[in-house]
C-alpha cells in the first residue's frame, strides 16, 4: 500500500497557450526555417522563460529594442504589440519584419484608431509599464490616450473634454476589477464611449473563470507562469480573491515549496496563457512523487480559436 498521504489535483481548463500564443511562436519557428538564424525578436515573445529559451536554442536572438538589430536580419515584434515607431523605424531601415502582435490585441489598437479619427481622446484600462500598454498607448501621439489602473485614478484622470472620451482596456486584465472601473469611468463621464464590456479577450476571461470555479474547493493554488505575465498574475489574484488564501505563481516544478503545502489536501493547477504544457506536467510529476495522487479536470469552457500567421510565412499555396 501506498505511504504517500493522499492529495487530489483540481486541473483548471482551459488553462495554458491561447491562440495569440501558439500564433507567435509559430511565426518566430517560421522565421527560423524561411530565413535561417539569427533571427531576432523584439522582447520576449511571450513572458515565459523556458519558451523563450527553446527558440533561443532554435537560433532566436532576444532583443529590447530595435536598435539592437542589425538592418540585414529579420526581425518579429513580440505578442504583447509595438508602439507605431516600432514597425516605422523598421521600414525606414528596410529591415525584413513580421509582426506577432495578438491579432486581439491589433483589434484594440484599431479601435484606438477609428476613436481617434472620431475627434475622441482615449481613456486606457491597463498596467503601466506593460509593454502591451506601451504598444497600446503608443497608436496615438502623446496626450491621445491617458492611462488608468485602479478606481482611484479615474476620480484624477483630466481628460480634454469630458463629452469627447472612450475607454480601451489590456487584454489581460482582472474581468472583475474591470467592471468596477469601467462602472467608475461611466458614473464620472457619462458620455464615455467604449465596447460591450471592455477589450480583455476570450482566453484571459475563461482562464479566470476556471480558476473561480476550483478555488473553493482547495487548500491551495498553484499557477505556473512567469512573474511578468500579467496574465498569469491576474490568476493567482483571481484565486486569493475567491476563496483560495494559499494561491501562488511557480514558474516551474522546481519553484513549489513543499513546506507550505504540507498536509493540504486539495490543490488547484492553472497556467497562464504562455505557459506551456509541458511545465503542467512537470509540476503534475512532482506531486505524484510526494503525493497518492488523483488529478480531476474541471472544464468550464471549450475554445477551438486559431489564428492564421502573417501571409509572408505562408508557404505558396
Ligand atoms: C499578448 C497579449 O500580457 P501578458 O503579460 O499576460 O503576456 P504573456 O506573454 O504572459 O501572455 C501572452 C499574451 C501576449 C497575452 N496577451
Ligand atoms: Fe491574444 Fe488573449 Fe492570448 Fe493575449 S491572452 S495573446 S490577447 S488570445
Amino acid at each position: 500500500m501506498s505511504q504517500k498521504p493522499a492529495l487530489t489535483l483540481y486541473l483548471a481548463a482551459p488553462r495554458g497557450f491561447c491562440a495569440g500564443v501558439d500564433r507567435a511562436i509559430k511565426i518566430v519557428e517560421m522565421a527560423l526555417q524561411k530565413w535561417g538564424a539569427p533571427v531576432y525578436v523584439r522582447h520576449e515573445i511571450v513572458h515565459n522563460k523556458f519558451v523563450v529559451d527553446s527558440l533561443k536554442a532554435l537560433g532566436a536572438v532576444f532583443v529590447e529594442e530595435l536598435d539592437d538589430v542589425p538592418d540585414d536580419r529579420p526581425v518579429i515584434f513580440s505578442a504583447h504589440g509595438v508602439p507605431k515607431s516600432v514597425p516605422a523605424a523598421a521600414q525606414a531601415r528596410n529591415m525584413i519584419w513580421v509582426d506577432a502582435t495578438c491579432p486581439l490585441v491589433s483589434k484594440v489598437h484599431i479601435e484606438a484608431e477609428r476613436h481617434h479619427e472620431n475627434g475622441l481622446q482615449m481613456i486606457m484600462i491597463g498596467h503601466a509599464g506593460h509593454p502591451e500598454t506601451i504598444g497600446t498607448m503608443g497608436q496615438l501621439p502623446a496626450g491621445e490616450v491617458l492611462l488608468v489602473e485602479t478606481v482611484a485614478d479615474v476620480a484624477r484622470v483630466e481628460p480634454r473634454d469630458p463629452e469627447k472620451l472612450a475607454f480601451i482596456t489590456q487584454t489581460t486584465l482582472s474581468v472583475d476589477d474591470t467592471v468596477e472601473i469601467v462602472a467608475a469611468l461611466r458614473a464620472r463621464f457619462p458620455a464615455i464611449i467604449g465596447p460591450h464590456k471592455e477589450d480583455i479577450c476570450y482566453a484571459t476571461t475563461n482562464r479566470q473563470a476556471a480558476v473561480k470555479a476550483i478555488a473553493g474547493q482547495i487548500d491551495a493554488l498553484l499557477v505556473i507562469g512567469a512573474p511578468n505575465s500579467s496574465n498569469s498574475r491576474r490568476l493567482v489574484e483571481v484565486g486569493s480573491a475567491n476563496g483560495c488564501a494559499y494561491s501562488q505563481l511557480v514558474q516551474r516544478a522546481t519553484d513549489i515549496d513543499w513546506r507550505a503545502l504540507e498536509g493540504i489536501r486539495a490543490v488547484g493547477i492553472t497556467a497562464g496563457a504562455s505557459a506551456p504544457e509541458v511545465l503542467v506536467n512537470e509540476v503534475i510529476d512532482a506531486f505524484r512523487a510526494r503525493f497518492d495522487t488523483t488529478v480531476e479536470l474541471v472544464e468550464t469552457a471549450q475554445e477551438n480559436v486559431e489564428f492564421k500567421v502573417p501571409r509572408i510565412l505562408r508557404h505558396a499555396e
